[in-house]
């Protein structure tokens, strides 16, 4: 059985806009006649969504970097086998807010774990499919912080949301550098405004796979 449908993924630091770039891009794909699954990472599944749970809830234990990346891959493989693979079988759009370029920057470049091992759980996990494109929301990070700390309120910071600007900085030139490497990631500039952000992944989108879907 060979996949079909689109693979979209967004990706970026905290607070870029992925959540509101999703938005836009099942507005397009619906537009064109596309069934689309709309997803996250970690999670996607009943089991995934528990691992994610267990990977963001800062507990009195620390995780450790090793097991943090497991947790990552071992919620991937279940998403990528009971959600993403049989959705792109039935020839529809998975957009999925975050992936493996997630693992690559925040466990390889933030933790600084070795590039080598996250590859080699990749192969195994995406089964031969990885993402037809990759929507690489990026900004400053002090910009990012702001947004995120605004729309969180006086909700508690999760463990991520719990680490300093260098490890942040680290994450995004990670992702930049990821996008220098694979001519699948488009670039957009999630400091401009909304409808400027909007209009870029539209573009983006179109120059992928044509006007018309
Ligand atoms: N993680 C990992 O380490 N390894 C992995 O392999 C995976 C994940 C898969 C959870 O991710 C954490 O898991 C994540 C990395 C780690 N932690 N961090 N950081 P998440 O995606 O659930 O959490 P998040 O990145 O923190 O998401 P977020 O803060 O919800 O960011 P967002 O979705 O990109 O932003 P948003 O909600 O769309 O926008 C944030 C606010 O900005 C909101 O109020 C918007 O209205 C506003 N906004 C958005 N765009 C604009 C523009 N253009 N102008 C002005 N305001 C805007």
């Amino acid at each position: 059985m060979s996949p079909r449908g689109w693979f979209i993924t967004l990706e970026g630091i905290e607070g870029a806009g992925k959540t509101t770039a999703a938005a836009c891009v099942v507005d397009w794909l619906t537009a064109r006649g596309k069934t689309v699954v709309q997803t996250r990472e970690p999670g996607g599944t009943p089991v995934a969504e528990s691992i994610r749970q267990l990977v963001l809830t800062a507990g009195d234990e620390p995780i450790a970097p090793e097991a943090e990346l497991l947790l990552m891959f071992a919620a991937r493989a279940q998403h990528m086998h009971y959600r993403i693979l049989p959705a792109l079988a039935r020839d529809e759009a998975v957009v999925c807010d975050r992936f493996t370029d997630s693992s690559r920057a925040y466990q390889g470049a933030g933790r600084g774990l070795d590039a080598g091992l996250i590859e080699t759980l990749a192969q195994t996990v995406e089964q031969g499919r990885s993402p037809d494109m990759t929507l690489l929301l990026d900004l400053p990070v002090a910009t990012g912080m702001v947004r995120a700390a605004a729309r969180r309120g006086a909700a508690q910071q999760d463990r991520f949301e719990q680490e300093r600007a260098a490890f942040f900085e680290r994450v995004r030139a990670g992702f930049l550098a990821i996008a220098e490497r694979h001519p699948r990631v488009a670039v957009i500039d999630a400091a401009a405004p909304l409808p400027t952000v909007r209009a870029a992944i539209e573009q983006a989108l179109a120059a992928r796979f044509g006007q018309g879907g």
